[in-house]
């Protein structure tokens, strides 16, 4: 028995599309900030008795076909036929429907690679990670990473950028909605590709990648949430120009987004990130964070998280 945790990340220049749905191959790299408060523990027992995998999260049976996915990888490198028990849990405040499939696939990279005798250097479970979920090879490290586009299952891992993260960067998530997004990541990319938009996007974001790596490395906070905002606001310009338009905003998403923007007008860091759902995510600094909190309050349940470890054993 092995058992792992992982927290989750943000996208500061996001995924935002496959070539190549099978290995889970991005169109652009990314990069993340894993954070600090959110997080999934996954154990796995292999076991002679079983006829399939089982899945337990959160206490109930599950099913999730991503997660035999990865160890039918597994088995197949390593020439086991065994099949496992695989228990989850999110750790998520209130069940605030910010449960992740990058906290749940780094933790399951490592449990498993462990169970199965693979090795567990932090490229190789990027690597596993990301055949169960994208954003999951970011989650393998703690801090600043990058994730590689890359072309094969070989060159597409992440790496760090910067970890421990030595400067005070924070993010507040601002938890509008706490529904489950009403389009799937896989099915909103794909959708997005469509966007004659799309080539642009991901010239665009490959030169954000370069800005980013930049900005971070000079601990520029300001510079960090311009590029990040921007390209968050491109993905989501994707959604809304594409064959089947579709939009993650609500009215508070733009409600908050515009009280955002007055903060920063007013000299206060503040730059808004947005994932695939209506909720805001702030990107701040530690003197600002509880200002920018107590603004934005009145808008549902805040979170404020700093940057956080890459995934380890417990
Ligand atoms: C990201 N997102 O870079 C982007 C930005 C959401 C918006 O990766 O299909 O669950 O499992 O590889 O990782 C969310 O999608 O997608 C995501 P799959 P994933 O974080």
């Amino acid at each position: 028995m092995t058992q792992a945790r992982a927290y989750t990340n943000i996208a500061l220049i996001k995924y935002w599309g496959k070539s190549d749905i099978t290995w889970n191959l991005p169109t652009s790299s990314s990069i993340g900030l894993t954070l600090d408060q959110l997080y999934t523990d996954t154990r796995v027992d292999l076991t002679d008795d079983l006829k399939q995998d089982l899945f337990i999260l959160d206490g109930q049976l599950a099913s999730n076909p991503r997660i035999s996915k990865v160890l039918d990888f597994v088995r197949q490198q390593t020439g086991s036929h065994k099949y496992a028990k695989i228990t989850s849990e999110n750790h998520v405040p209130n069940s605030a429907g910010l449960a992740s499939s990058a906290s749940a696939f780094a933790a399951f990279a490592l449990a498993a690679s462990d169970s199965y005798g693979l090795p567990t250097d932090r490229p190789s479970l990027s690597r596993l990670a990301r055949l169960g979920s994208g954003s999951a090879s970011r989650s393998v490290y703690g801090g600043f990473s990058i994730w590689y586009q890359g072309y094969d299952h070989q060159s597409s891992f992440a790496q760090s950028i910067l970890d421990p993260v030595d400067f005070g960067i924070r993010v507040i998530d601002v938890l509008t909605d706490k529904k489950t997004k009403k389009i799937p990541s896989s099915q909103g990319m794909q959708r997005a590709q469509s966007s004659p938009d799309y080539s642009n996007w991901l010239s665009q974001s490959k030169m954000q990648i370069r800005e980013m790596i930049a900005a971070i490395k000079n601990k520029d906070i300001e510079k960090i949430g311009l590029i990040a905002e921007r390209n968050a606001m491109g993905m989501h310009a994707l959604n809304r120009s594409a064959d089947k338009p579709f939009d993650y905003f609500a009215g508070e998403t733009w409600a908050v987004i515009n009280d955002i923007h007055r903060l920063y007008h007013a000299g206060i860091p503040a730059f808004a990130t947005i994932d695939a759902g209506p909720n805001v995510k702030v990107i701040t600094d530690s003197r600002s964070c509880q200002k920018v909190a107590d603004q934005l309050k009145n808008f549902g349940e805040i979170l404020i998280q700093k940057p956080g470890p890459g995934v380890v054993h417990v």
